[in-house]
């Protein structure tokens, strides 16, 4: 995976020895959108043989990507999508892109690094986006991830803001079954565009997942635009995990610290969305000064061009490009990922 941009020269600020103590880090990675981690030379095998023939949107979207893109706000971050779409738009190159994606995250899959663990997070999609049911592609994704071992690996269900209730109860009910079938499925996500959908719509199919023991992980107050009716109707869900949690109110904020709920951080993400200016603005400070729990993820590391290791270098480069984080505390920061996933125990 192709590493540039803020983590690239946090990375290069370090010394040997930093590194290869970053490397021997545990690496719980617990908010990772599958269709924005696919490596672009995945993504070039699958235009040479799944790819619309001679569709120059689609080659000229790779370069982009390889080159790194540029966003001027949050918003044109999910018009990246359709590209990618069409090229893990049906069964086959989507067990392609996701075998890429976990061998990336974990190591070859005959041989999983052991200190790696990887939440992924799909939406699952159907006609006329994905040839098959929503239902095949959950199962497709499950087939791969089902081939590592459940101490490596799990998915979880994304809900996009944008669905119908129609679509919403279909996908809550697939991740149910799933699981009710013994299948890895641990958690249901919210995600999609931050300002889109009314929440209200949502709550009962949160509620139903996790009466039914699945993990609840949100994407929160991810933009200043954001109401706080929005972010306090998102807590009401009780998750178990925030997504970003950008722009928390104070009464919010309250209430993860005292229900001490991890937060999945993602430094390079926000900075090229441009919802945190610089890192010595970014939210890490506070949930770092209040010990409370959180965990450091890429989101979507083919357009943020960035890995685990490479935020953990964020972590511990003096400022300006990094946080200047001692040693110890990075290694704490770790550790907490690992306690905060829903497909394995902690004490397992
Ligand atoms: C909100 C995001 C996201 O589900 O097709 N997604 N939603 N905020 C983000 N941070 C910048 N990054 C990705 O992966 C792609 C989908 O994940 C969501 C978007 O809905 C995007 O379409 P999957 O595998």
């Amino acid at each position: 995976m192709t590493i540039a941009g803020p983590a690239a020269e946090a990375l290069a600020s370090l010394s040997p020895s930093e590194i290869s103590f970053l490397e021997c880090l545990p690496k719980s990675e617990l908010h990772a959108h599958l269709n924005g981690s696919i490596s672009i030379k995945a993504l070039q095998e699958l235009a040479q043989s799944h790819g619309p023939e001679g569709d120059q949107t689609i080659k000229s979207k790779i370069s982009e990507f390889a080159s790194g893109v540029t966003l001027s706000k949050i918003d044109d971050f999910f018009t990246l999508f359709p590209a990618i779409y069409a090229l893990t738009s049906s069964p086959k190159p989507l067990a392609i892109a996701t075998a890429d994606v976990l061998s990336s995250f974990l190591g070859p899959v005959e041989r999983p690094n052991p200190q790696s663990y990887l939440e992924l997070r799909s939406t699952p999609r159907k006609q006329p986006s994905f040839d098959g049911s929503r239902l095949e592609y959950v199962q497709t994704v499950l087939s791969v991830v089902e081939l590592y071992p459940a101490t490596s690996c799990a998915f979880i269900v994304s809900i996009d803001r944008r669905m119908s209730e129609e679509d919403i109860k279909e996908c809550v009910d697939i991740a149910i079954q799933m699981k009710q079938q013994g299948r890895r499925v641990v958690g249901l996500d919210l995600c999609g565009d931050p300002l889109v959908g009314d929440m209200e719509l949502f709550k009962p199919y949160f509620q139903r997942a996790k009466q039914h023991g699945l993990g609840i992980t949100l994407h929160i107050a991810e933009t200043k635009d954001n109401s706080e009716h929005d972010t306090n109707l998102l807590m009401s869900f009780e998750p178990d995990r925030l997504g970003h949690a950008t722009f928390l109110d104070e009464s919010s904020r309250k209430m993860v610290l005292e229900k001490k709920t991890p937060v999945e951080l993602c430094l390079t993400s926000n900075l090229l969305c441009k919802t945190v200016p610089t890192l010595n603005d970014h939210h890490i400070r506070f949930y770092l000064d209040n010990k409370a729990p959180i965990v450091i993820c890429t989101d979507d590391k083919l357009p943020f061009r960035t890995t685990v290791l490479g935020e953990y270098a964020l972590l511990l480069a003096k400022s300006p490009l990094g946080l200047g984080l001692s040693e110890q505390e990075v290694k704490e920061i770790a550790e907490m990922g690992m306690q905060a996933r829903f497909g394995v125990t902690p004490s397992a």
